[in-house]
């Protein structure tokens, strides 16, 4: 019977890795490897996330981070945690956390030949409330021996071998792609098992909410503008659209994925190049998208061909359903 077989025959993330891994006679494991490592991050980072209010987490840690934000303990429990995990991996040579003003590159006794791009704790802005945050990675694969190097990490999103998010929400919920689909596990936390939840996720063609920052409007250009107004008083006869936005990219850009519509961070006349960051925000949400059947777009170009130049580097980003972001590429190459 199916669903008796759901509940008795288990498909663990690892199990559903190996599965993959054994498509191809040529993997030594080392992705399986490496991934454990990730799924060990997010396991500590969930618990650590829940337990913020009781064990008083919370709170200046007294450092700014790159970006001279303040930082908070949490975040740099979870940076601390994702680093020795995946160094500890022995599978990694260069890592890129937004918490880092430089890339790490792992001394070569420990060195592997995955570079991992990511963000520990997204969103922290939301701690204080107890509204969803997340980690985002991508993983990119060294092409041969050589010295690495930080052209290693600044290739474009199109090269990655694998991304993915986990959202600590009412439930812990890992999302992750190796190319082929988009899957959804969910952390059975008396198991301490990720178990396939949503198999092969595709985005709905079309959807019926956007998500973007309104507050900003006032500074958006012209096609951003356009779209929006679009949005909430369409002429086509349709109906208008609803707006959804948290303010933490995991969740909105997770229920963007399940029911479809669009998630924008736009360019504004104070922040040109918008506010997400291409390697470990946009590369990895615009995989995702990509692999469920949406698309990403900066307002220039398909995301995933950006070349980036430096580590943390921003770009402007609309991602989401295809029908959707079919029209605000029509917008901006109207106004061209
Ligand atoms: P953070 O990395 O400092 O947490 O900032 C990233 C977050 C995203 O999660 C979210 O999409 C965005 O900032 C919201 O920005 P804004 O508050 O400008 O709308
Ligand atoms: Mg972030």
């Amino acid at each position: 019977h199916e669903a008796d077989a759901h509940r008795t025959d288990l498909m663990t993330i690892t199990r559903f890795v190996l599965n993959e891994q054994s498509k191809h006679p040529e993997s030594r494991g080392d992705f399986s490897i490496l991934l454990s490592h990730i799924v060990l991050g997010c396991k500590f980072v969930c618990s650590a996330v829940n337990k913020a209010g009781l064990a008083k987490l919370i709170g200046l840690a007294g450092e700014t981070n790159v970006q001279g934000e303040e930082q908070k303990k949490l975040d740099v429990l979870s940076n601390d945690v994702f680093v020795k995990a995946l160094i500890s991996s022995g599978r990694t040579c260069i890592l890129v956390s937004e918490e880092d003003e430089e890339a790490i590159f792992v001394e070569p006794s420990k060195r592997g030949r995955y570079c991992v791009v990511f963000d520990p704790l997204d969103g922290s802005s939301n701690i204080d409330c107890g509204v969803s945050i997340g980690t985002i990675f991508g993983i990119y694969m060294m092409k041969d021996s050589h010295e690495p190097t930080l052209d290693d990490v600044l290739q474009p999103g199109n090269n990655m071998l694998a991304a993915g998010y986990c959202m600590y929400g009412s439930s812990c919920t890992l999302v992750l792609s190796t190319g082929s689909g988009v899957n959804g596990f969910t952390l059975d936390p008396s198991l301490g098992e990720f178990i396939l939840t949503h198999p092969d996720i595709k985005i709905p063609k079309k959807g019926k909410i956007y998500s973007v920052n309104e507050g900003n409007a006032k500074n958006w250009d012209g096609p951003t503008a356009k779209y929006v107004e679009k949005c909430k008083f369409p002429k086509d006869g349709s109906s208008p659209k609803s707006l959804r936005y948290i303010g933490s990219m995991v969740a909105d850009v997770h229920r963007t994925l399940l029911y479809g519509g669009i998630f924008m961070y736009p360019r504004d006349k104070k922040s040109p190049n918008g506010k997400l960051r291409v390697l470990y925000e946009v590369f990895p949400m615009s995989f995702l998208m990509e692999q469920a059947g949406g698309q990403s777009f900066t307002g220039k170009q398909r995301a995933l061909d950006l070349v980036p130049k430096k580590i943390h580097e921003r770009s402007p980003i609309f991602l989401g359903s295809y029908d959707d972001v079919e029209e605000i590429k029509a917008l901006y190459a109207a106004e061209e």
